[in-house]
């Protein structure tokens, strides 16, 4: 591949590589650290594929300084990482655990020794499980501990953190979490997943206004809207891709930028959807002003309609909509089963900025892909898909800006290999791969390409 392959991309804009903490870190018990929803997800049997728990994962919380030397090799501009909540506030409220808090102070400062941006998600899945006792995001009062814990967090790292992430994928807590099971904590409700989504944005509007409080510079959330493709244009299927539509996408958006609730909700969930977790004046709190929003994307999803999985409406599950989602065949997939199709990306993108006028500029939190990564004789992986998947999508993002999207930077997901939830460590994202038996590190192709590519952009921008 030469340079010639290289997407281009305008002066200023960042990249970035991004990581969660309960996916690298381990040290589960280390220095105060409480429980938290994974930690006992984990332990159920039959939950995670071969019992994979993320108790010593990456090791990244003893390994950060190896880690961080890794993103200065790649000359990233920023780095995305979350904060452990059951680190800072162990019980899920109260004070905070100043030890819990000291790693990811000496981790920000390490990353401005080497002229990395820190980027600090809040909420990367890692719940607290004493406040998932107390009903988790199904009730208001974790919306409040959220906003407070947040004020936690940004007291002891604002004066070196500029870039802010209050959710990653509410999407997943609520529906994955809370309606399929696949997630901690492994809920399979109707109602109670729609209050957690809910409360999941309440939480992160009170949480915008902690950080403004504190003086925070960039805010931001990171979703993952779905690009919904209809199998045919049988009317049914386009009907069916409306209420995915609801469930995926408007939800999360309609709220946040165009300050109202899902116009479809009704034709969607029926009686589920009764309203009675919303109160007067939570519009005001979502749709508090940001200065980005994430984008996380994969893949697309095709659309098809189909009859209720469970026709007892009161069992049925939030994400039962009489729709089912199919996967194409015609492209390559995945070690995720996700199907490859790059200018997918492109029409996410013009789209969002169609349907939402107002939306603030996009950043590409996360974007990447799971391959069957072969270690070589000469101890080499040629993650050649990868470099692929990544160059392809990279030009995707590239057309979205040619076509008048505001996207300012890019995160790859992700810097290692990691514990990928319900698939525990079977699914490999890294440009880095980690030997889970000895936790050595070692840099793929992939970490090489995105490293020379940019160096280029570095080269053609700078004057
Ligand atoms: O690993 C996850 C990440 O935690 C959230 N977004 C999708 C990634 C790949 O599945």
């Amino acid at each position: 591949m030469t340079a010639d392959d290289f997407p281009r991309f305008p002066e200023g804009f960042f990249f970035g590589a991004a990581t969660a903490s309960y996916q690298i870190e381990g040290a589960h018990d280390a220095d105060g650290r409480g429980p938290s929803i994974w930690d006992t997800y984990c332990r159920e049997p039959g939950r995670v594929l071969n019992g994979d728990t993320g108790d010593v994962a990456c090791d990244h919380y003893h390994r950060y300084l190896e880690d961080v030397a890794l993103l200065a090799g790649l000359g990233v501009d920023s780095y995305r990482f979350s904060v452990a909540w059951p680190r800072v506030q162990p019980e899920g409220s109260g004070p905070a655990n100043a030890a819990g808090l000291d790693f990811y102070d000496r981790l920000v400062d390490e990353l401005l020794a080497v002229g990395i941006a820190p980027a600090a998600t809040l909420y990367h899945w890692d719940l607290p499980q004493a406040l998932e006792d107390r009903g988790g995001w199904r009730v208001r009062e974790t919306a409040e501990r959220f906003a407070e814990y947040t004020g936690l967090v940004v007291a002891r790292l604002g004066d070196r953190v500029d870039r802010w992430i209050t959710l990653n994928e509410p999407f997943c807590t609520a529906f994955v979490g809370y309606a399929i099971g696949r997630h901690a904590p492994g809920a399979r409700e109707g109602r109670g997943a729609l209050a957690a989504a809910h409360h999941l944005l309440v939480g992160h509007g009170l949480a915008v206004r902690a950080l403004r409080a504190a003086g925070a510079d960039e805010v931001g959330i990171a979703l993952n809207p779905d690009r919904l493709v209809p199998a045919t244009a049988a009317p049914t299927d386009l009907m069916a891709v409306r209420r995915a539509e609801t469930l995926h996408n408007e939800v999360w958006l309609d709220p946040l930028f165009a300050g109202r609730y899902p116009a479809f909700e009704a034709q969607t969930w029926g009686e589920m959807a009764d309203g009675s977790y919303r109160e007067d004046g939570d519009l005001a709190i979502i749709g508090e002003p940001l200065d980005f929003v994430g984008v996380n994307y994969y893949r697309p999803t095709t659309i098809v309609d189909a009859p209720y999985a469970d026709p007892d409406p009161a069992t049925r599950t939030a994400v039962d909509i009489r729709t089912a989602e199919t996967m194409r065949d015609d492209v390559r997939r995945t070690t995720m089963g996700w199907p490859v199709v790059p200018e997918s990306f492109t029409e996410l993108l013009t789209d969002l900025v169609r349907r939402y006028p107002t939306l603030p500029p996009v950043v590409i939190t996360e974007n990447g892909s799971a391959e069957a990564d072969v270690v070589s004789q000469s101890g080499q992986v040629h993650d050649s898909d990868r470099v692929a998947y990544l160059r392809d999508h990279l030009a995707a993002v590239s057309a979205a800006i040619d076509a008048g999207v505001d996207v300012r930077g890019y995160y790859v997901w992700s810097l290692l290999d990691n514990f990928e939830w319900a698939f525990g460590y079977e699914r490999r994202f890294g440009l880095v791969r980690v030997d889970y038996d000895t936790l050595q590190r070692l840099p793929k192709d992939s970490y090489r390409w995105y490293r020379d590519m940019i160096e280029h952009h570095r080269k053609e921008t700078t004057p």
